[in-house]
């Protein structure tokens, strides 16, 4: 009987029998190296390679525990819904995500096709490399990936049917603890004061009863808004970029959410680059992330028209009228969960190293206050913020003021 034939978390030295095993893609007799290089939270991720033929994959892999705590577990079927979902967003954005070969059930696992010709965005943005590409390719990714799994274009009872697939209730806790909770209260006592604005923290967050209001509100309509089959972790280190490419991988928090929550995602880790690039004196880098920013909004909103015009199907969605509503509701939430995001990668258990690496200690409490009263701008006047300018308009005005 195959060992693998019943879950176990797998070793490097596991890996290139499972894969010779599993899958006809290397020659039978090559010599495979192993390397685990995973860096998120939550899975292990190796990467197999034959230098001899030149071929490589990787294997994801899902373990009981996260990486991030011992104490958090979390079901392995995460691993099914993202070998789902990136077929899905293959078909729609085809060239912004990496393939997937094969999944397997049984270990929690995927291989999928290698991109270490790529770098992971969040640390190329750390040594302040600028990617021109990003922002026509992501807005690609985004119209195409959320606006034709919405009711705007689907057939209602199969939307339903993926609706259910892509319940995921576990993954979605997290965020709705994480993101959506604990940056307001420390309801769990995992937040991460940096000492310097603890004081700061307490009067803007913990203290801000209008600030609860909305983010009660936009709670509530992450829970309950099921518009899009969405990415549902859309930061700079679900990204791969070199200069001709980008690729969208890890979308093991995929569900059905508010579309504006993974827009909002890509602004707010957009922002954290510029804390970097500003901490750093990177001006022509700074300026960068705030063009692209600004693209990331206007040129999404244009695709998300002229695709909704070409291929609404749902009657009343063709409505004169409808289509704009409908796209500056994204909008509001955009800047809405751009917000929460800024406000719990400050705070938050789960921080990024943009922020963190920031040797100096007053420049990373500036640029912590920085995210801090950018992301109150953004929530408490979403319903104002209606293009890119605005976005990065509230970032230069915290600038100012922190
Ligand atoms: C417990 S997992 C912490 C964070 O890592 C993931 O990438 C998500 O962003 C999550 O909130
Ligand atoms: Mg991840």
């Amino acid at each position: 009987m195959s060992r693998f034939s019943k879950y176990f978390l797998m070793k490097e030295s596991d890996i290139s029998d499972y894969v010779k095993e599993k899958i006809d893609f290397f020659n039978k007799d090559a010599r495979l190296t192993v390397k685990e290089i995973g860096d998120g939270n939550l899975n292990y991720v190796f990467r197999v390679f034959d230098e001899a033929g030149g071929t490589s994959l990787i294997v994801k892999q899902a373990g009981e525990q996260l990486r991030i705590s011992a104490d958090m577990r979390v079901s392995t079927d995460r691993n099914r819904i993202e070998s789902e979902i990136l077929t899905i967003q293959h078909k729609y954005a085809p060239g912004l995500v990496p393939k997937i070969f094969q999944y397997d059930t049984v270990m929690c696992a995927c291989m999928m096709e290698d991109l270490s010709d790529h770098e992971l965005m969040r640390y190329a943005l750390m040594k302040h490399k600028t990617f021109p590409r990003f922002a026509d390719d992501i807005t690609t990714y985004m119209v195409q990936t959320m606006l034709n799994t919405t009711d705007i274009v689907m057939e209602h009872k199969a939307k339903k049917a993926l609706v259910k697939s892509f319940i995921n209730p576990e993954l979605c806790e997290i965020t709705e603890e994480l993101v959506l909770t604990e940056p307001y209260n420390d309801v769990n006592k995992r937040n991460i004061v940096f000492p310097e604005n603890a004081a700061f923290v307490k009067k803007e967050l913990y203290e801000d009863r209008a600030l609860h209001l909305e983010i009660a509100k936009l709670k509530f309509d992450f829970m309950n808004n099921s518009q899009a089959l969405l990415h549902g972790d859309l930061h700079t280190g679900s990204i791969f970029v070199k200069q001709d490419s980008t690729k969208v991988f890890d979308p093991e928090f995929a569900f059905y959410g508010p579309a504006g929550y993974d827009a909002g995602n890509v602004v707010a880790n957009l922002f954290f680059a510029w804390d970097n690039g500003y901490a750093a004196g990177e001006k022509q880098f700074c300026d960068w992330t705030i063009k692209t920013a600004e693209e990331v909004i206007d040129l999404f909103k244009q695709k998300f028209i002229r695709c909704y015009k070409q291929n609404a199907t749902d009657v009343m969605a063709k409505t004169e009228g409808f289509a704009e509503y409908y796209l500056n509701s994204i909008i509001t939430a955009t800047a809405g969960y751009a917000g929460c995001e800024l406000i719990r990668r400050t705070v938050g258990m789960a921080q990024v190293k943009d922020v963190t690496t920031i040797e100096d200690k007053a420049k990373r409490a500036y640029a912590e206050r920085v995210n801090i009263l950018c992301a109150k701008n953004l929530i408490k006047n979403r319903a104002k913020i209606l293009c890119g300018a605005d976005f990065t308009s509230a970032l230069k005005d915290a600038a100012s003021r922190a």
